[in-house]
């Protein structure tokens, strides 16, 4: 028997003999025969990945009936087509993608019984086992084959490569010191990682539906939060035991996915937004009963960053046109922003324009790049890229800010980086990595000398340029490499990368 630690939406199938079509084949009968022992009874996920329509969301019911029928390359995912009959891999392409009659329950215990601790910390050297700065590491998400990379910033030479849990999403987070990483998974699979011995240290699975984590500035608490079930969890950043569930319902008593989650270390606070239900929550993550104020809003909000000094929320809703401000000590709101096609506010930067604070946020529906000023909260320039973009970074050492073009995969912009000008904000370069391939997201050294692109394909690459000659420098083979996030820049909250 064979299983999967399932590569995109790979299904693993027993097979019992070849299937004969049924006139209505019964479709949580097959799924019980065939699935169930790596995906789970109740579609949950097991050693594969949960089959639930919110976790399915980003697979076309179309293609989730491809990977039945054909199998998966470079997954243990066979193909049925010869095993199962056509209409009985609708019938289970159907059932995968209903919602299930009743919310699982995911509690403290369920989550507990889920926890593995891989090496104890009494087991941990004192000292990285490796040659190379702890600081100018890069930790490289592939999400090709679900890996990640540890590379020497400075030699630009992997020092490590490790299998992660099924597709990762959202920034990897640093403990305070950047010795230890923690990575989520969507299925809610939270990773500790030690960057001084290579090994991951301890996972537990927070949700059935994650969002992303948060490290507070303290190191002690991480905090997930969940589309499924409506949660925010805290785990104790040691050993990732469960502190607390904190079922996420609103005054209005509507029970809501959380959209992000962020640390904002000034604060001594976390900070949550709320997707159906008008409210962000900052909780206290200095008292050990983490109290929980809540902040009305105007909209609801997907995503959102802060300004530097982290007194300033600054989120938006996808679906609208405008970004709202928000000041977390008053807790009113204080300026309304014009942000005209789905700001990834994720992804949000800033930097000193002419003496002024200004944020720079790409649009995902729209070729533009969104430049406000931080005290007027007017619009100092929307600046034309060839395409949406979706990633943003710049550093402090450098003069340009990178935005890619690939957010809607259009061939004639999902392969550019452009480089816009901090100081005339106009597009000074337009670089193309790899003419026809996606190219996204950057990182810089911590120096800000060199700048990482992805080539965002399984057969893609880090190209690594000069970011001052915009000269390539090297250019490592890597599959579908996505994020890549830098110690230092990271753990020194860079106002050039994302927090
Ligand atoms: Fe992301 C970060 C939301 C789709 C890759 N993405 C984030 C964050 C949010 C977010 C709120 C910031 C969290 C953090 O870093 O802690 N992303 C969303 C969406 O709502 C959206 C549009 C739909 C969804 O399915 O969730 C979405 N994101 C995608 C993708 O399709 C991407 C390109 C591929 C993937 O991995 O699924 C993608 N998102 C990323 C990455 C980051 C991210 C690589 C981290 C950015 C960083 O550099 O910090």
């Amino acid at each position: 028997m064979k299983c999967m630690r399932s590569l995109l939406f790979g299904f693993a199938f027993f097979v019992a003999g070849a299937a004969l079509a049924d006139p209505a084949p019964d479709a949580a009968k097959r799924y019980a025969e065939h699935c169930a022992s790596c995906h789970g009874a109740g579609r949950l996920g097991g050693i594969g990945p949960a089959l639930l329509p919110e976790n399915l969301s980003r697979l076309r019911r179309g293609e989730a009936v491809k990977v039945i029928t054909q199998g998966r390359a470079a997954s243990q995912m066979a193909g049925f087509s010869g095993k199962l009959a056509a209409a009985e891999i609708e019938a289970l392409a159907d059932f995968i993608y209903t919602p299930l009659a009743q919310t699982p329950v995911w509690g403290a215990k369920e989550i507990a019984a889920t926890r593995v601790r891989h090496v104890p910390s009494a087991k941990l050297p004192a000292r990285p086992v490796f040659e190379a700065d702890p600081h100018n590491l890069f930790v490289v998400v592939e999400l090709g084959d679900h890996h990640a990379t540890i590379l020497d910033g400075d030699r630009f030479e992997p020092i490590h490569r490790f299998a992660t849990r099924f597709a990762l999403h959202g920034g990897p987070k640093f403990s305070p010191t950047g010795r230890f990483v923690y990575f989520a998974s969507r299925d809610g699979w939270i990773s500790k990682f030690d960057l001084y011995s290579l090994k991951t240290v301890a996972e537990v699975r927070a949700g059935l539906n994650t969002r992303n984590l948060a490290v507070s500035g303290d190191g002690r608490t991480l905090l997930v939060g969940n589309y499924l079930p409506h949660s925010l969890v805290l785990l104790d950043a040691t050993d990732l035991r469960v502190i607390k569930v904190i079922p996420t319902v609103g005054q209005d008593g509507v029970s809501s996915r959380v959209s992000a989650v962020y640390q904002a270390e000034p604060r001594g606070s976390f900070v949550a937004a709320l997707k159906d239900t008008r409210e962000v929550w900052e909780i206290d993550y200095t008292k050990r009963d983490f109290p929980v104020r809540r902040i009305a809003v105007d909209d609801y909000l997907d995503d959102f960053f802060f300004d530097q000094s982290y007194k300033l929320l600054i989120g938006s809703a996808r679906d609208s046109h405008k970004g709202q401000v928000v000041d977390l000590d008053s807790g009113q709101k204080i300026a309304e922003l014009a942000l005209p096609g789905m700001p990834h506010l994720g992804s949000g930067i800033t930097w000193d324009y002419q003496g002024h604070p200004v944020m720079a946020t790409p649009n995902m529906k729209a070729g533009v790049v969104s430049v406000i000023d931080m005290q007027t909260w007017q619009t100092v320039k929307e600046i034309k890229t060839l395409g949406p973009g979706f990633f943003m970074r710049s550093h402090e050492n450098t003069r340009y800010a990178w935005t890619d073009g690939f957010a809607t995969g259009d061939p004639a912009s999902r392969d550019v980086m452009h480089l816009i000008d901090k100081d005339t904000l106009e597009v000074a370069h337009v670089l193309r990595p790899e003419p026809g391939k996606t190219a996204a997201h950057v990182e810089f050294t911590r120096d800000g000398k060199y700048a990482l692109v992805s080539i965002w394909e399984n057969d893609g690459a880090l190209v690594i340029y000069d970011a001052d000659t915009l000269r390539e420098v090297k250019r490592i083979p890597m599959k579908k490499p996505s994020g890549k996030y830098n110690v230092y820049n990271k753990i020194t909250r860079s106002a050039g990368t994302s927090h």
